[in-house]
């Protein structure tokens, strides 16, 4: 266990081994007591405050911020506990070095391996979990009986056209059927966003992007600009109704009506 301490400072052979130190164990009921606080107010304090989710894509979203949040807890615990334990213990005072220096563990190969190591795991897991999620916003996108809805953002308001003619402010949608946005802008870059279905997606001027979503739940949800896209930015937001298909069906039909009759 030697190589876990400094090079230059051997153990003498009645030094404890580094685990039993006191301060080692400080450190590590400290680690344990803010991972556990650190994982329970992120997950209570900031996931349960999110919106309730009107889309499957928005429910993965919310698991994998809690997984996320926990997977990330020991990481912050550990620094966290570490700046106790240093600023609670061992304090020094005067010009000399303390007594008891010795602890440090930046020349121990075998820390910083296992701590490259953990941190490339962690970094991997991110990657994968968040990839997974994003793949399923986008299988809707191949669906070919989804609904085709084209998004145009320009300051400050968004515009909704249907391929029946029918155009909109406010964006209708049914209940459970597959949606794809074709997003652009007319003017500069926005970003629409449906906040309780977790869909975020650029509208750039002269490109149009693409994304999907089937929401599961009736009722009425926000959309806004998550880009900010001049002095009325924070106004640029319009609702989501959705409704049975029947209700759909219906003010689709009303409203390519009026259009043509425009
Ligand atoms: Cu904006």
């Amino acid at each position: 266990m030697t190589d876990l301490m400094s090079p230059q400072s051997p153990q003498t052979p009645q030094s404890p081994q580094w685990w039993k130190k006191p301060d080692v164990k400080k450190t590590f009921i400290l680690w344990i007591i803010c991972t556990a606080v650190i994982g329970y107010v992120g997950v209570e304090f900031h996931v349960r405050n999110i919106v309730a989710p009107a889309s499957e894509n928005m429910s993965s979203i919310i698991s994998l911020i809690r997984i996320f949040t926990w997977a990330a807890a020991p990481v912050a615990g550990l620094v966290t506990a570490m700046c106790i334990a240093v600023l609670t213990s061992g304090r020094h005072y005067g010009d000399n070095p303390p007594a008891e220096a010795g602890h440090e563990i930046r020349n121990s190969a075998r820390t910083s391996a296992v701590w490259i190591v953990v941190s490339g795991l962690l970094c991997l897991f991110a990657l994968i979990g968040g990839l997974i999620v994003l793949q399923q916003d986008n299988e809707a996108v191949l669906d070919s009986k989804a609904i085709q809805v084209n998004v145009v953002g320009q300051q400050w308001v968004w515009n909704f056209d249907y391929s029946n003619g029918a155009r909109s402010e406010d964006l209708y949608l049914p209940v459970n059927q597959p949606v794809v946005f074709h997003i652009t802008s007319k003017d500069v870059k926005h970003s629409f966003w449906i906040v309780q279905m977790g869909v975020k997606m650029d509208a750039n001027p002269g490109y149009t992007t693409e994304t999907a979503v089937t929401p599961n739940k009736i009722g009425v949800f926000d959309v806004r600009c998550a880009e900010l896209c001049g002095l009325l930015h924070a106004y640029m937001q319009t609702k989501v109704h959705v409704v049975s298909q029947s209700d759909y069906d219906a003010w689709l039909t009303a409203h390519a009506a009026m259009e043509a009759g425009a």
